[in-house]
């Protein structure tokens, strides 16, 4: 049985200089390789395939079965992916995963007919179960049963089977095969080297950001790998590909101290001279801690600050305070670790008050990189149920948004700079307040001269100041004569389905019924 994983392109035909392996589909495929199963992987939005390109790829391998790997921002490209391939073969069994179903559940099903069947929940053990069942027994009633799956069955009706336990003990999966993929495409601004690897060491968050979706789609414990077989990952593809830049993209890497300090020790230990990136909170660091992170190689740390104003810190249910912000990013600074922190624009209660705090705060701490996101609420989150309640957004506003893919970069897109889904906010303009902080941030004199001064110093990053310049200046809207308007996706995508919208997405813990 050949079984294709597909990462869809969040805009079809645009390419981005930024990305990083969708681990997602690369786990699911190492746990189905490990067991005989014969599967691909295609990250269309590394290529910047178009629908057409998609396809043809996909049935150019002779699936049997077609996974789409999807954030909410990419559902419209799975679903047209889907309707051709379904036109193309109509008896293509296509599952569709990942976070957006993981917050939405049985939803995508009222909006389209074209896909079979979705996962929620972790991937890795249902799709190894539904594909020794499919080689066994009829579709679809081989998923009668199997946790973690919505289908429809042989009478149109959508089924929803209880969820899957979370992974206890991630040591009980195998090690991702980066060669799957061209592991060369895969960069980001905030490191160093020609690529990057891309790891998640822990899954699950125990915090409650009200924005977050990561507790929804991960779980609210933290599960770990153990720093022995995370040390173990990264000597192999230290050895095997020369690979010395690591991306670790786990919810709050350092939620567990001793965790950190284990891992640490151990990859300090092997001898490796690496360089990693990492996310986390500000008050889940302190000086001991980021000293040795440093010694094992910390580069560059991520923290979400959000603002700079208290009350929208506590509207956002952040639990953090404007003092320890400065200490997080204090400290950093005098452990030589780079700090790329992100703030939210045009979050509920949000005014010009509150955002001259928060450009004031960016400032005053000095980040290395900052970005700007505007507040967008995401199904299954906190703030998608209190901005609905306050009519600061439509239900299901992803559907209605119009997808036009001449109206902002992929970069854009992609690293969340767009206003599909922001929060009507009564007499704030959050795109002009995102464009302001950005333009305030970036062109400070203070910015510009410890920028020349790192750029003298690494002018490795003038190649990244390059690409992000050419990714943000907005070449795409000059109307070039020959260029012609590229709208591949339209609503006609939704096709009229016999099963009703799902209004209430439940909360997390009908996922993390199964937590241990
Ligand atoms: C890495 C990451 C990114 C990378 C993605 C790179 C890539 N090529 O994958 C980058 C930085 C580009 C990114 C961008 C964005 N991200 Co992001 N990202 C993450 C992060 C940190 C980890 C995701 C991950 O790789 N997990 C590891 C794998 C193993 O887990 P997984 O993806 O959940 O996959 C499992 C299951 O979902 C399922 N599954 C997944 N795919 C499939 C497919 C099939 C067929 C099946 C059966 C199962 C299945 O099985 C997998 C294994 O168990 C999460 C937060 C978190 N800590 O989880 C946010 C997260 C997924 N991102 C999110 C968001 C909002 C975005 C952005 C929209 C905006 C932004 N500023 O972040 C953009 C949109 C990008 C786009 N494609 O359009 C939200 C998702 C919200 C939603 N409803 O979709 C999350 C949860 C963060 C949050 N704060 O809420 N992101
Ligand atoms: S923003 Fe960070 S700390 Fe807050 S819930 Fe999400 S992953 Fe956890």
């Amino acid at each position: 049985m050949k079984v294709v994983l597909c990462y869809p392109a969040t805009l079809p035909g645009q390419k981005p200089n930024y990305g990083l392996q969708p681990m997602g589909i690369l786990y699911i495929a190492a746990v189905l390789d490990q067991n005989g199963i014969d599967v691909e992987v295609i990250d269309a939005d590394i290529e910047g395939l178009t629908i057409k390109e998609m396809v043809d790829r996909i049935l150019s391998t002779s699936p049997d079965l077609v996974g789409f790997s999807i954030m909410t921002p990419q559902l419209k490209s799975a679903l047209a992916v889907s309707a051709a391939l379904k036109e193309a073969r109509p008896s293509l069994p296509i599952v569709l995963g990942g976070a957006h179903i993981c917050s939405t559940f049985d939803d995508t099903f009222s909006l389209s007919d074209k896909f079979d069947f979705a996962v929620f929940g972790e991937g890795e053990e249902t799709m190894m179960e539904i594909v020794k069942k499919m080689e066994n027994g009829s579709f679809p009633d081989c998923l009668e049963g199997v946790c973690g799956v919505i289908y429809r069955n042989g009478n149109g009706k959508i089924i929803k089977n209880p969820p899957r336990s979370w992974i206890t003990n991630l040591d009980s999966l195998p090690s991702l095969n980066y060669d799957m993929l061209d592991i060369t495409r895969y960069r980001i601004p905030t490191m160093v080297g020609n690529y990057v690897i891309a790891m998640m060491i822990s899954r699950g968050c125990p915090f409650k950001c009200a924005f977050c979706d990561a507790p929804t789609t991960t779980g609210k414990k933290i599960r770990f790998r153990s720093p022995e077989k995370a040390v173990e990952d990264i000597r192999h593809n230290y050895d095997k590909y020369g690979a010395r830049s690591f991306s670790f993209r786990d919810s709050t890497f350092s939620a567990n101290r001793k965790w950190v300090f284990d891992f640490c020790e151990a990859i300090i230990k092997s001898g490796m001279k690496i360089s990693w990136r990492c996310g986390t909170r500000v008050n889940c660091v302190d000086d001991e801690l980021l000293k040795i992170m440093k010694q094992a190689g910390c580069y560059t740390m991520n923290f979400g600050v959000e603002s700079g104003h208290p009350d929208i810190l506590k509207t956002l249910r952040k639990g953090i305070k404007i003092k320890e912000i400065e200490h997080a990013h204090d400290l950093a600074r005098k452990h030589g670790i780079r700090t790329y922190s992100t703030f939210l624009v045009g979050s509920p209660g949000e005014t010009e008050e509150t955002m001259r705090a928060t450009i004031d705060l960016a400032k005053k701490i000095r980040p290395n990189l900052a970005m700007f996101f505007i507040t967008i609420a995401y199904p299954g989150t906190v703030l998608y149920e209190e901005a609905l309640r306050d009519g600061l957004i439509k239900p299901r506003w992803w559907v209605d948004e119009e997808k036009d893919s001449d109206s902002h970069s992929a970069f854009a897109k992609r690293w969340g700079w767009t206003a599909d889904g922001a929060l009507k906010i009564p007499g704030f303009d959050t795109e002009l307040w995102q464009k302001r902080a950005t333009r305030s941030f970036y062109f400070n004199p203070r910015f510009i001269w410890d920028t020349i001064i790192f750029t003298l110093k690494n002018p490795y990053f003038l190649r990244h100041l390059f690409n992000l310049g050419l990714e943000l200046i907005p070449f795409y809207k000059i109307p070039l004569p020959w260029k012609k308007k590229r709208k591949e996706i339209d609503l006609s995508i939704y096709s009229q389905c016999p099963s009703e919208p799902t209004v209430d997405y439940g909360s997390c813990e009908e996922i993390s019924s199964g937590d241990g």
